[in-house]
């Protein structure tokens, strides 16, 4: 619609259903350099029922994308936009959300936004980056989203039935970084879902919708697979890890005791790698990291040490945690030959991606949400969640600053905002850790535990959402619709879906 003579000026806001077919060559010219690769690629997947062996030889009926668990890996580049028509024959309604991603509200995954049974939407992916000054700005560009289901409370079951999967882009920066060996190639770069499931007697997955304090499985699954090996050569590998679980935090170590190089935080590349002895992971979190097998051992176990007996998150505070006494040798790698002459170059000292911080002066809204507990379910500031109820209405092009804080008694809460990467100010009083320092999209808040953090809304109107990622507490809930308007004047842009 509209190529050629769009009623879109450059800098207008893109939302609804079509507007963002309309050829964004016209529309935003002179900026063509980064998406004029385009055109579109075009992908159908269907949600199905499906069989999967979490341990071999006991299938367990799950729900699928395409039959597959994890779902297919997505791999695009920034400015190559993509539409997905997801097709819905589960006999429930579903929402796809893809995780991490700067994308149009109707493509989002908004809870209501249904794919209702028997029919299917269409998502337009344009993998662009937000406008900076008029120029594309790269710092936001996504390196490690995943996409998972989101339907209006219930997202818990769906996930648990093992509805997620990974999206990676990369730009010419990062493309740049791996064509001249100091990022792995694709074939050592490997996406890693950690998932905890349990099953019944007869090999169902065991779920209790009536539990809403948050699911912990005893299976350990990586992509699937319970407890599996993978076999390595003796070169660097970067491993986007994921925590895929519902409710469990995870505090990963590797076996010979040697620290993660990580080189991303949830959707981003840091600046620049950061070294960590361990890595704590809510539900939602993502860990890039570099692992160095040159001189590993034959034998090497990524370790969970955190210990963790209900949905309320890790025993123990967050600066004196509870480790196990038995570490969970959850993922074992096997290490053979000789050392790799072509390994990656990567480095401590070497640079990622710029990153622009925001400046606190800047802010021009300050919102306050507490997120607590009341009658048995979920709230954020003594509500529970309406589709139709703006929370949050910033100014397009303007950069507020969030407090977050944890009223619910010791509970944690991994706190997921939509839309727009977040920047941590502080964290429970001090400076963030080392690798918060920068964007994330997902922050958990410990027990009683308080985040400052600064956002700047930019590209699309709402409505988005925040939430907890304890999926048993967002269905709960614990949910808040963000509706970023052209004027603070605006009409309110909540909409239900339309189902055509
Ligand atoms: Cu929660």
């Amino acid at each position: 619609m509209g190529i050629g003579n769009s009623p879109y000026k450059p800098g207008d806001c893109f939302h609804g259903i079509a507007p963002e077919y309309f050829d964004r060559r016209t529309a935003e010219a002179p900026h063509q350099l980064w998406y004029e690769r385009g055109p579109e690629k075009y992908y159908e997947v269907r949600m199905q029922p499906s069989v999967h062996e979490f341990i071999p030889g006991v299938k367990t009926p799950i729900f699928s994308y395409d039959g597959f668990y994890p779902g297919r890996t997505i791999r695009s580049r920034i400015g190559q936009p993509i539409v997905i028509r997801y097709w819905n024959d589960l006999p429930v309604e579903t929402s796809v959300h893809l995780h991490g991603a700067h994308t149009p509200s109707h493509s989002d995954g908004s809870p209501h936004f249904f794919v209702l049974p028997g029919r299917a939407r269409d998502y337009f992916y344009p993998l662009s980056v937000p406008m900076l000054n008029g120029q594309p700005d790269f710092a936001e560009s996504p390196s490690t989203m995943w996409y998972h289901d989101h339907g209006l409370d219930i997202t818990d079951h769906n996930v648990w039935r093992a509805m997620c999967g990974f999206c990676i882009t990369v730009d010419d920066i990062e493309q740049s970084l791996i064509d001249s060996n100091v990022l792995p190639a694709q074939q050592f770069d490997i996406p890693m879902c950690i998932q905890d499931r349990s099953l019944n007697p007869d090999g169902t997955l065991a779920f209790n919708p009536l539990d809403n304090n948050g699911h912990l499985g005893n299976i350990w699954l990586v992509n699937g697979v319970a407890q599996p090996f993978f076999k390595v050569e003796r070169r660097k590998y970067r491993l986007r890890i994921l925590n895929g679980c519902s409710a469990r935090f995870l505090e990963l170590k590797l076996s010979d005791g040697k620290p993660f190089m990580r080189i991303g935080k949830d959707t981003w590349l840091l600046p620049h790698p950061v070294e960590e002895p361990t890595m704590l992971l809510s539900p939602a979190n993502r860990a890039d990291v570099i692992i160095d097998f040159t001189d590993a051992p034959p034998e090497l176990y990524l370790h969970n040490i955190l210990s963790q007996d209900n949905g309320r998150g890790p025993n123990g505070s967050f600066t004196q945690r509870a480790h196990l006494a038995a570490p969970v040798p959850f993922m074992k790698f096997i290490v053979e030959g000789e050392p790799q002459p072509n390994s990656a170059t990567i480095n401590a000292a070497t640079t990622l991606r710029h990153h622009e911080k925001l400046n606190p002066a800047d802010a021009v809204t300050v919102r306050t949400f507490d997120f607590h507990r009341r009658n048995g379910a979920w709230q954020v500031n003594q509500q529970f969640y309406d589709p139709n109820r703006a929370d949050a209405t910033p100014t397009i092009g303007s950069t507020e600053k969030w407090i977050l804080r944890n009223n619910s008694g010791g509970w944690w809460h991994p706190i997921h905002i939509h839309l727009e990467s977040h920047q941590l100010i502080s964290f429970n009083g001090g400076p963030p850790p080392a690798a918060f320092a920068y964007k994330n999209d997902t922050t958990y808040l410990t027990g009683n535990g308080v985040v400052e953090l600064l956002m700047r809304f930019r590209t699309f109107k709402g409505p988005f959402v925040f939430h907890c990622h304890n999926n048993a507490h967002e269905d709960m809930r614990m949910m808040c619709n963000l509706d970023p308007r052209v004027t603070p004047t605006q009409a309110p842009t909540l909409v239900q879906a339309s189902f055509p």
